[in-house]
């Protein structure tokens, strides 16, 4: 398992975090995933022989939120 932290941009309310986390979660190999709100970003464990972060970071993306790292 690996930790990695993303920074995300345009995240404003409880709404937006449960999106990310949910969209997050939902990919294979994802073992946890932990949204910060106000510090504007998210903590996910993952099994890097399954998941990747740029897998994760697409994600975020598709969930219409912008990845700044
Ligand atoms: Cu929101």
């Amino acid at each position: 398992m690996t930790t990695e932290t993303i920074k995300i941009e345009g995240m404003m309310c409880g709404h937006c975090k449960a999106n990310v986390e949910k969209s997050i979660a939902a990919i294979a190999g994802v073992s946890e995933v932990k949204v910060d709100l106000e510090a504007k970003q998210a903590t996910v464990t993952f099994d890097p022989s399954v998941a990747d972060l740029e897998t994760i970071k697409a994600a975020v993306a598709d969930a219409g939120y912008t990845v700044v790292a």
